[in-house]
């Protein structure tokens, strides 16, 4: 292992990184796309291919910056000297490489390397794997893939793509799609519904889409920056931009370039380059294409269809439960927040893009941006490759889980985490087919336990129109977590399980300590334009406008009721008065949102939390642009700041914000400060800790069915009968 690391790390070519000294990052607020042409004119480079006016971050050198001064432009220098980072960055990356602490995914790799890695693939598992070619790049290099399905027919299987590294620069989007590969290979051995999902699926997978653009950005004399392919222009800038050569809207005007200098160049023609003809070609042999997702760096976004309109995409419903799961599989990993949603509300239109030519032949299509979210971009630190990949991998299978799945499962209104102890909660479930199927309506049920041990009890769901279902989910009354899934059935009699695998979900038994329901004024102190009434719907220059009503009731309280939040806002707070929490423990904040952001570089929203009067901590902050259309319950830990504690402020605060695009901002309803004491005891009717023969009685005294919530029912299946009796006894 040290042999070869040494080997590795001599024979790796380390970038020459002075090509960029002098140069720094800006974030520049561009007015115009006049100002964006002579900004390229001078040399400049974007790191976020941001083509409308906005604010953008660009790489500018010493001269670029003189012009936006001359020209009087917004602007802030975020880093200088961008070179000091990169020699940083290689030193870490040396370091990694030479602890070796990750394994192979302890640093980048090279083109070579991840071929050599390729076709180690094959030789390990030679009975599912096919290596193949999916054609040459301009410079001569082969693009390799992988193919990976169980030995046997293989037709009519699904088909999954996934690919990296249309973009040279983005590194770990190279990373990302090998691990999945090594993953699911390993879990061909170990894991029996990886075995089964092979069986019906074929994956195929392409990390390196683009590999002259790639070893560039490698290469001694290369550029760390590229994006591009390295088409030569006959000019004097080389490179085609592959996520925008690809037919579909091709040309149009969002996010492209007609410019060969632009990162963003869009080639002559519609597949003018051989590497968006040879992925062209692959998925023409793909006949049952079903899934695919383009990786990309950086952002930590799930962009749904379309990137080239804000129209909604076909199966809208299916695409979303799918990156809602994708999504929540992510940050089950690391914690890691990945948003889901589309282009135009997250990031900016493209025309031209993989993704939506993939989504026009009718396949479930999406570009994943990797980590960060922001700074240090490209250069993600390679102790977080491993992290990146092992998070991702959860989304891959989730994609696998969901195309052998019937039906895909939404929530629109989330799934209640803390539930007072012995009630109801009361939400909506909407099912749609995912390849057409006829679903049973009558077939929903709620498969729920009490503690963490036992059989599930099953209970119908009752349907409450097309495709919807109201569930009733109980909880225990002497505070044991539950824990709980649903099974719907097609009208063939397929059964579609959420969530996938033998995952399951929870809910927390809770005790309310305050509750504010906003039908009244809580008279917090309000600067600004906070205020509580009412809101009007209006605002949404970004974003969603506000809602017109609250949660629950009329009222909420709202930065701004009226619209929008103003630009260039200072931080403004709405303050609680002093909280008591002497006596709990486990404290959450639970309140319901509806808040529309722009992402933290520009526009921030935050909670905060202060105790006895010290600083002010953050209990959250934007991660990203939100643009929420309903209201959702969101819920905060702020136990190791609340508990036990007796001088407690918590604050909302919008901004600061930026010069330009305006959002919606806060709405607020329905805060509740819960507290868990979570130390049920399963057979425990009369929730004194002990489960004895007044448990008994009071099990016999209720014998019979169980409207709503019932103690008695310890076996949550809607009847108090033997099934609870035998509970008791069990645990004694
Ligand atoms: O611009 C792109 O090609 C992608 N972003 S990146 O920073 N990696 O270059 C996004 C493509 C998908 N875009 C949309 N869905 N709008
Ligand atoms: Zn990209």
């Amino acid at each position: 292992m040290l042999l070869l690391n040494t080997i590795l790390l001599t024979s790796s070519i380390l970038f020459s990184a002075s090509q960029y000294d002098g140069i720094s990052v800006v974030n520049v607020h561009i007015e115009s796309p006049e100002q964006l042409e002579l900004l390229r004119d001078f040399g400049a480079k974007s790191l976020a291919c941001f083509d409308h006016s906005g604010e953008t971050s660009m790489l500018l050198d010493e001269e670029a910056i003189r012009l936006l001064k001359k020209l009087g432009v917004t602007f802030k220098i975020v880093e200088s000297n961008i070179d000091r980072r990169l020699k940083l960055f290689e030193e870490e990356r040396a370091l990694a490489r030479s602890r070796g602490l990750g394994g192979w995914y302890s640093d980048f790799k090279t083109w070579p390397e991840v071929n050599a890695k390729l076709s180690s693939f094959a030789i390990v598992a030679p009975e599912i794997t096919t290596t193949f070619i999916a054609g040459q790049t301009h410079e001569g290099r082969d693009i390799h893939g992988i193919r990976i399905t169980a030995p046997g027919d293989t037709t009519g299987r699904k088909q999954i793509l996934f690919n990296g590294c249309q973009h040279a620069r983005e590194w770990v989007a190279v990373m990302v799609p090998v691990y999945a590969i090594e993953k699911i290979i390993e879990a061909w051995n170990t894991d029996p519904s990886m075995q089964s999902y092979l069986e019906s699926t074929e994956i195929i997978v392409v990390p390196i889409v683009n590999p002259d653009g790639y070893e560039f950005t490698y290469a001694n004399g290369g550029d760390r920056f590229w994006r591009k392919n390295r088409r030569n222009n006959s000019g004097s800038c080389e490179g085609v931009d592959l996520n925008r050569n690809w037919s579909f809207a091709w040309g149009g005007g969002d996010s492209t370039s007609t410019n060969t200098c632009s990162d963003i160049y869009i080639g002559p023609n519609a597949f003018s380059e051989p590497e968006t003809q040879a992925m062209r070609d692959l998925v023409n042999t793909l006949p049952n294409l079903v899934a695919h997702v383009d990786f990309h760096s950086y952002s930590q976004l799930i962009l749904e269809p379309w990137a080239s309109s804000n129209d909604t995409p076909p199966r809208v419903t299916v695409v979303k439960a799918l990156s809602a799961a994708m999504s929540d599989a992510i940050a089950s990993v690391h914690g890691e927040s990945y948003v889901a949603g589309t282009g135009g509300d997250l990031l900016y239109l493209a025309d031209g893009v993989f993704p939506d030519w993939v989504t026009d032949r009718g396949a479930l299509s999406y570009t994943i941006e990797l980590r960060p979210t922001g700074s240090p971009g490209f250069d993600l630190p390679p102790s977080e490759i491993l992290p990146t990949c092992e998070e991702s991998f959860a989304a891959v299978k989730t994609m696998i889980e969901f195309v052998n799945q019937p039906i895909a499962f939404s929530f629109p209104n989330g799934l209640p985490e803390f539930v007072n102890p012995g009630e109801l909660s009361v939400f909506p479930m909407v099912v749609s087919s995912v390849f057409n199927e006829s679903i049973d309506m009558n077939s929903a049920k709620l498969h729920l336990r009490y503690g963490n041990i036992g059989e599930y009890a099953q209970s119908s769901v009752s349907s409450n129109g097309p495709n919807s279902f109201l569930v009733e989910l109980p909880s225990s009354s002497c505070g044991l977590v539950g824990e709980y899934w649903f099974t719907v059935s097609t009208s063939a009699g397929q059964v579609a399980r959420y969530p996938g695998g033998s995952e399951v979900l929870q809910t927390t038994a809770s005790s309310v300590v305050y509750t504010w329901n906003m039908d009244q004024n809580p008279n917090w102190t309000m600067q600004g334009e906070w205020n509580w009434g009412v809101p009007t719907g209006g605002g949404g220059e970004y974003g969603n406008p506000d809602p017109t009503s609250g949660a629950t009731g009329n009222n909420v309280l709202g930065y701004n009721l009226a619209g929008d939040y103003a630009n260039n806002l200072a931080q403004t707070h709405l303050t609680t008065d002093m909280l008591n929490f002497q006596n709990n423990t486990n404290t959450i904040l639970q309140f319901s949102r509806y808040l529309n952001v722009e992402q933290p570089m520009y526009d921030n929203a935050t909670i905060s939390i202060s105790v006895s009067g010290d600083p002010w901590t953050t209990v959250w902050s934007n991660p990203n642009t939100i643009t929420d259309s309903q209201w959702e319950t969101v819920s905060y830990d702020i136990s190791n700041r609340a508990d036990m504690q007796s001088n407690v402020q918590i604050r909302w605060t919008m901004g600061t914000t930026d010069s330009a695009w305006r959002y919606s901002g806060w709405n607020i309803d329905d805060v509740q400060i819960l507290t868990v004491s979570g130390n049920g005891v399963v057979g425990d009717v009369t929730c004194d800790g002990v489960v004895n023969v007044t448990d008994i009685l009071s099990v016999v005294s209720a014998w019979g069915p169980c409207a709503g919530v019932c103690p008695e029912d310890i076996v949550p299946d809607g009847v108090i009968d033997v099934s609870d009796l035998l509970k008791v006894i069990a645990n004694w």
